[in-house]
């Protein structure tokens, strides 16, 4: 395995800035929607700098954009990316820094090896966030491994209720085409992401390689009471359903507290009706973001909250309701490709650290058409999802070099 790839930190450190300006929101953070202005004009710099990396470009029917290095045996392809979307706001490493890794890794092992033999790819997917439309997480790499049902771009509909069928055509993609994104093609997948946690910087490590994923479900629920006078209507008469949501709330962070790590719970999303003062709520919607990497254990924390949340809405004569918006089953990442980023780390001389991942990411799915695994790089402070995001030039480039290792590995 080759050691001592280097890549140039200048350009990594300008991609992310360049990037971070589409969708800047604020000093260092991002709004950058599926789908958006700000998306497009991501992609269009995304594909100029695929272009100037000599990479043969492909936009597919959903808006992934693909930079391609044939390679001189051709064969399935070897694939890195993530995704160029963001929360509302998020931060400017989420996904960008893996879109952005790839494409760097590809290009100095062109210029430094010239071409490999098998081909090597780096993908922006999009809508990994569901940040726009709720249900349509992994809506990119769902249309690369042929998940993504013919009526699903009519029925998904964002928090506006515009479907994301409209979206697509408002940015010229046209939904009817989507199956043609679907790839049979691809050997292996490897997604480079900030940690997103505290766990390397408390172990004082730059990189970690990632052996497990966690299972993840979103309930929206909804709690029905009657809206009623704040101050005239007595207390034990009224069907309160936002007494009923804290109970709920408090509840299901209790129980994920209590059965310990890495079980989590968060509550996010709260919407009242009408949302006044004054008024006892009608309604009171709410989501559950639940996670746990063992299935056992996944399918008990689940089982918990619905016995709490049926428990409390029939001890407070409230109607309740939920539906998933998101539900994926946990990943363990092929042992072969951890064990060659483990050595791709320690041929770089990087420490890396082998750790599961308590957020999502498109690899799950991709895990659906080849072997995946995913390579982590620092997050200070632990922080993701907000402005304050942050990772260290030296600690991306880090990252970078053991990616490039081991693709020069997969692919020369
Ligand atoms: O929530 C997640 O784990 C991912 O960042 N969307
Ligand atoms: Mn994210
Ligand atoms: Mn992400």
């Amino acid at each position: 395995m080759a050691a001592g790839i280097r890549v140039d930190p200048a350009l990594v450190e300008r991609a992310v800035l360049e990037l971070a300006m589409e969708g800047a929101h604020g000093e260092t953070g991002v709004w950058r929607t599926v789908y958006s202005p700000e998306w497009v004009a991501a992609t269009d710099r995304y594909t100029a700098w695929c272009e100037e990396a000599g990479l043969r470009v492909h936009r597919d029917a959903v808006g992934n954009v693909w930079g391609r290095l044939d390679g001189t045996d051709g064969g399935k392809a070897i694939v890195s990316g993530s995704h160029l979307d963001s929360q509302r706001p998020g931060g400017r490493y989420d996904g960008a820094l893996g879109a952005i890794a790839a494409l760097v890794a590809i290009r100095t092992l062109k210029e430094r090896f010239g071409p490999p033999r098998r081909p090597l790819e780096a993908v922006a997917l999009c809508e990994e966030e569901g940040s726009r439309f709720p249900s349509a997480n992994f809506w990119g790499s769902r249309a690369i491994t042929g998940a993504i049902a013919p009526d699903d771009p009519e029925t998904t509909h964002g928090y506006d209720g515009e479907s994301i069928a409209e979206a697509m055509r408002a940015v010229g993609l046209e939904p009817e085409r989507i199956p043609e994104a679907e790839r049979d093609d691809l050997d292996a997948f490897v997604e480079l992401h900030i940690e997103q946690g505290p766990i390397l910087e408390q172990s004082r490590l730059p990189v970690g390689i990632v052996n497990a994923i966690t299972g993840i479900r979103h309930y929206v629920v909804e709690l029905r009471g009657t809206a009623n006078h704040a101050g005239a209507f007595p207390m034990d008469l009224r069907r309160d359903p936002m007494a009923g949501a804290a109970e709920i709330i408090s509840g299901v962070v209790a129980t994920a507290h209590r059965m310990g790590r890495p079980a989590v719970t968060t509550v996010g999303r709260v919407v009242v009706e009408p949302n006044g003062p004054a008024i006892v709520p009608e309604a009171v919607t709410f989501t559950v973001d639940a996670r746990h990497p063992d299935p056992a254990a996944r399918d008990a924390l689940y089982a918990k909250h619905e016995a709490l949340m049926r428990e409390v809405a029939a001890r407070r004569d409230l109607e309740i309701s939920w539906h998933h918006t998101f539900d994926q089953v946990p990943l363990t990442c092929d042992p072969e490709l951890v064990r060659l980023l483990e050595e791709a780390a320690a041929n770089q001389g990087v420490p890396s650290l082998t750790m599961a991942s308590g957020a999502v990411h498109d690899t799950q799915r991709m895990a659906a058409r080849c072997r995946v695994a995913m390579l982590f790089v620092r997050s200070k402070d632990g922080r993701s999802h907000t402005p304050a995001e942050f990772s260290s030039l030296d600690d991306c480039v880090a990252g970078i070099e053991v990616l490039a290792a081991a693709l020069h590995a997969l692919a020369y």
